[in-house]
């Protein structure tokens, strides 16, 4: 079967589990949103992990909330899907196999990772699965992301994650963030603003965004619960519009996975992004702030 998921370290360690209990012979990386507007074909052969329902597929696996953006699946459907800390979780729990037990704690360390579950040493200076964790993100920009992927998939399968962190790209990856990271703190400081207990980035002035840890925000503004990033989408065609909850400070009432869904995005509770049409956009995100600030 094919294994159809996200990219992420949810992902990952989904794709480890599936490919430990599933006759799986490739892996397909695919953005929720291009489930979402069915840009990706989805077949009978398909395993989907970690994104919305899409009829036709075989097995399917998920723990975000529904959303009315997204296909609800039928009653009887194959696979599992529960509000839980990762996708990984659900598949884990739905096997519950022996083979598995040696993923115990990877799979706890993605629940932490998945649902924001960090420390501030984990956003300042991360360690172990947390750190593989924020080295596999799509964003990043450094390349060969589908063969990382499907690399780190082996390796967490074949060898203990000590050994993991002397593979070159894993090494490659984590300079990479380090300076990354840097130089986003550097523009955070410039483009951030509180209202309230809102925190609101526009990056939309910055020609070339380093990717940083999207956490980091919260350690400059701890007093605000929740936050609304801006950024252009390719060619400039929408702004991509993404809200958090402080991840130190949860405390934020609004839903940010429905706020967005509202917006023809989506999310959970604690994150979620919509990608706004150029000539709504700055209403469109008037409202939003309103909408964060009123919820308190
Ligand atoms: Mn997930």
């Amino acid at each position: 079967m094919r294994l159809v998921t996200r990219g992420d370290l949810d992902g990952v360690t989904s794709a480890v589990i599936l490919t430990t209990m599933e006759k799986i012979y490739s892996i397909e990386l695919v953005h929720p949103q291009d489930i979402t507007d069915k840009k990706f074909e989805i077949t009978n052969d398909d395993i989907m992990a970690n994104l919305p329902y899409r009829p036709n597929c075989a097995i399917w696996f998920d723990h975000h909330e529904l959303t009315k953006s997204n296909e609800r699946p039928p009653e009887n459907f194959k696979g599992r899907h529960a509000i839980a800390p990762s996708a990984s979780r659900v598949i884990y729990d739905y096997y519950s196999s022996d083979k598995l037990k040696k993923y115990e704690h990877l799979v706890s360390e993605t629940d932490r990772f998945d649902s924001a579950h960090l420390t501030i040493e984990d956003v300042t200076n991360p360690t172990g699965v947390i750190l593989l964790g924020f080295t596999i993100d799509s964003r990043s920009g450094i390349g060969r992301f589908k063969k990382y992927f499907v690399q780190l998939v082996d390796w967490l399968k074949t060898m203990p994650i000590e050994h993991v962190f002397l593979q070159p790209e894993v090494l490659e990856r984590v300079k990479v963030l380090r300076e990354n990271n840097e130089a986003f703190l550097k523009i955070l400081k410039e483009t951030s603003r509180q209202d309230g207990n809102v925190v609101i980035t526009d990056l939309r002035s910055i020609k070339k965004v380093p990717v940083g840890n999207r956490f980091l925000v919260y350690t400059l503004f701890p007093d605000t619960n929740v936050s609304i990033r801006l950024q252009w989408g390719p060619e400039q065609k929408f702004v991509a519009v993404t809200l958090g909850h402080n991840i130190f400070n949860r405390t934020s009432r609004s839903d940010c996975g429905q706020i967005c869904s509202d917006y023809g995005g989506g999310g959970h509770r604690g994150a979620g992004a919509c990608p706004l049409k150029y000539e709504k956009a700055d209403q469109q995100i008037e409202e939003i702030i309103e909408r964060l600030k009123r919820e308190g």
